[in-house]
């Protein structure tokens, strides 16, 4: 049995390798600098939530940090508003990049009137954005994968080129709900890409105790190539994206990938990660943040110190503007607080 599965895994896993040392093309650096900065754009967005939930502004914060290089490359491979996207309440940088406003980030974080994913009513970073095809999701972990294989079924029957994607993590994998997504989109070869954010972690417990296998082999259990890649590294999470979701498109069916992340702050605002993880690992992960990454790599490309400076405080600077904004818009009345929760008559 387990020869099978590696040799299925040994076929498909190609998009391992990255490309750091090797010279980039003139497009490559073109695209790099635009996921940079909306790669900067979700670090500040992100440190700016952290200040607010501090403040006692916001009631709860989730983060993307350390995610930021797997979740702008892969979702710059889709056909924003086209492709149906799952998001989990860690892609914010993956919803920065296919179009949703730092405004409205932040309105969902500080549970304003106008969030337009929830009107404050949920938890923040729950995206639900009809124009951008990003379908609400639940809190509850794993629950959109099926939503993901359903959607990407939907496509069939329609006739669409669409390509349905999920975003979760490694905890996800060990739900049944990823279990009947992988299974029916295997079977019907849906047009879908799972996108595995593997940081290590769900939560506090670490992925040795919620996988049993490395989380990449799982795609050769439902007839469909897992491929890991380094998460940290966004041209080669781009290469392996772009070829699970041409593959979804030309109707060969689904893909797992597995990006191999860090997660560089506690799980959200409610947790103390010092409890379980030694400085030394923490140190560990702050090596591996794509930021400076990304930066040593323009830099080493001929990208001026000057440019990635003005972009670094531009940037800044409209996350700050947007958390104002945000800030200045209306709370919700409070007579509307039990709308939704039941029938109206
Ligand atoms: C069904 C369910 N069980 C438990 C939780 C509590 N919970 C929230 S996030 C999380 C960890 C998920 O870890 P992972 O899938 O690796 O994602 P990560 O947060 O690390 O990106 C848990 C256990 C939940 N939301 N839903
Ligand atoms: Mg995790």
């Amino acid at each position: 049995m387990a020869a099978t599965v590696e040799a299925a895994t040994v076929e498909t896993a190609t998009m391992a390798a990255t490309n750091d040392a090797g010279p980039l093309s003139g497009e490559e650096i073109s695209l790099l600098q635009g996921w940079y900065r909306t790669m900067l754009l979700a670090r500040a967005v992100d440190e700016l939530m952290w200040i607010v939930g501090a403040q006692g502004k916001a009631h709860f914060i989730l983060t993307s940090r350390g995610h930021e290089a797997a979740q702008v490359a892969s979702a710059a491979a889709l056909r924003a508003g086209h492709d149906y996207i799952f998001t989990y309440y860690r892609s914010m940088a993956a919803a920065l990049q296919v179009g949703v406003a730092p405004e409205d980030v932040f309105r969902s974080v500080l549970a304003k009137r106008d969030d337009p994913f929830a009107g404050g009513r949920q938890l923040p970073n729950h995206f639900s954005v009809r124009r951008l095809r990003l379908p609400a999701g639940s809190s509850s972990v794993a629950t959109h994968l099926p939503h993901a294989a359903g959607a990407g079924y939907a496509a069939r029957v329609l006739g669409e080129d669409t390509v349905s994607v999920a975003y979760f993590g490694d905890g996800a994998t060990a739900k049944g709900d990823f279990h009947e997504a992988l299974t029916f989109a295997g079977i019907w070869k849906l047009p879908v890409v799972f996108f595995c954010e593997n940081n290590g972690l769900a939560i506090s417990v670490p992925v040795e105790l919620e996988s049993p296998a490395p989380i990449h082999l799982k795609g050769a259990g439902y007839g469909m190539p897992g491929v890991r890649v380094d998460g940290c590294d966004p041209l080669a999470v781009y290469r392996a994206m772009q070829e699970a979701v041409t593959r979804a498109r030309r109707g060969d069916g689904p893909s797992l990938i597995e990006a191999e992340v860090v997660r560089l702050v506690a799980h959200s605002n409610a947790d103390d990660q010092t409890v379980y993880r030694t400085p030394d690992e923490l140190a560990a992960a702050q090596a591996r943040d794509p930021l400076p990454r990304l930066r040593r790599r323009l830099l080493g490309a001929g990208v001026a110190e000057a440019a990635l400076a003005t972009w670094e405080s531009e940037v800044r600077a409209r996350a700050e503007a947007a958390l104002s904004t945000a800030e200045a818009s209306p709370d919700p009345d409070a007579a509307d607080a039990r709308k939704y929760l039941y029938a109206e008559a």
